[in-house]
């Protein structure tokens, strides 16, 4: 070879993807976390019964992808149709209730609304019993966010799940959390999806920032993908809203909004010196903490408004680097060295 070449050896982790170019090209079957055996921090460990209703429900979900797939017809009347059992009907009866009062003046406004909207699109039942998929998707598909649900069988792939969001596709679960533990899950269940994402995606304004966030993932580079999961994690995940009209944080983040503790948390947040961080997407965000309680920080953004304005600059500054073949770590780098 010519010996004034030097060959620049890329790291494949900062090596922009194929991107999928429509929702089928997503693959809804990577899933990661708990497997056919639950670990000894999942209040199901241990309960051969609830273990054996979560895989099958989970199983259901995946060969409804398989389906899809071959027939290259995703149609919501085949998303399966799920028997809730008393138990379970009852643990989405007690968590909605609980989460119902207090979202009343903890979460956001649109949260609220969003809530309301869907029970009522659902009808009366879906207080009593847990709704079936297919129904919720008809109501969000209808509504103004515009966004479909597809099933899975368990912790999706960041890669998959944050893809699908680009392509307006929410991916939940359908199995119902262990009984014993009504307002604690270490991984998604249908009552986390129901009661802490699916009101907002009835927003259009919400809907459209967390398009954005998926958008930003689709030319990703796989050093980058933590970082994005953590832009996610930050706001869909664990959001809140710090109004300069209301005098308290409001929560909009579905981790908040299903859990009981992390509600009791913000609502005490001003006064227990809980720290309140501006949302700033470009830079490292702080390490994600799963198991040791509550958060110890928020990331807060003025409005819905200010964090549609904020992801969309995001997600646009995104695709223009992975276009040049830069990653947002290599970007961070080149800035530091002007400094
Ligand atoms: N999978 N089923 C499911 N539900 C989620 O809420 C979810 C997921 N996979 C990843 C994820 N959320 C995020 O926390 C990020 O890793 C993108
Ligand atoms: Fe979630």
């Amino acid at each position: 070879g010519n010996p004034n070449h030097r060959s620049i050896v890329r790291d494949p982790k900062d090596v922009i993807p194929v991107p999928p170019t429509s929702i089928t090209d997503v693959d809804p079957t990577r899933l990661l976390g708990y497997g056919a055996d639950l670990e000894e921090n999942h209040p199901g460990y241990g309960d051969d019964a609830y273990t054996q209703r979560r895989a099958d429900i989970g199983r259901a979900a995946t060969e409804f992808a398989i389906r899809v797939r071959r027939a290259e017809n995703e149609h919501e009347s085949t998303i399966p149709h799920i028997q809730y059992t008393a138990e379970e009907d009852a643990c989405w009866r007690d968590v909605l209730q609980t989460i119902k009062k207090k979202s009343q003046d903890l979460a956001c406004p649109e949260y609220n609304a969003g809530l309301e909207d869907m029970l009522a699109a659902l009808g009366p039942e879906a207080t009593t019993r847990v709704p079936q998929l297919a129904d919720v998707d008809k109501v969000l598909r209808s509504s103004p966010g515009q966004f479909r649900v597809r099933p899975v069988g368990g912790l999706l792939h960041p890669r998959s799940f944050l893809n699908a969001l680009a392509f307006s596709t929410f991916h939940s679960t359908q199995y119902v959390r262990h009984p014993n533990e009504p307002f604690y899950t270490p991984e998604p269940d249908i009552i986390h999806e129901l009661v802490g994402h699916l009101p907002l995606l009835m927003n259009e304004t919400f809907a459209d920032c967390v398009r954005h966030v998926g958008r930003a993932s689709l030319l990703a580079p796989e050093c980058d993908m933590w970082h994005l999961t953590k832009v996610y994690w930050y706001t869909v995940e664990f959001g809140v809203m710090h109004s300069k009209s209301v005098d308290r944080p409001l929560a909009y983040g579905a981790g908040v909004l299903s859990s009981i503790a992390e509600l009791d948390n913000l609502a005490g947040a001003l006064d227990n010196g809980v720290t309140f961080l501006p949302l700033n997407p470009y830079e490292p965000l702080p390490k994600i903490s799963y198991n040791d309680g509550v958060q110890k920080f928020y990331v807060s953004v003025q409005s819905l408004r200010d964090m549609e304005r904020k992801l969309h600059t995001f997600a646009d500054f995104c695709e223009n680097l992975y276009g040049q073949g830069v990653s947002l770590k290599t970007w961070r780098h080149l800035q530091s060295l002007k400094n």
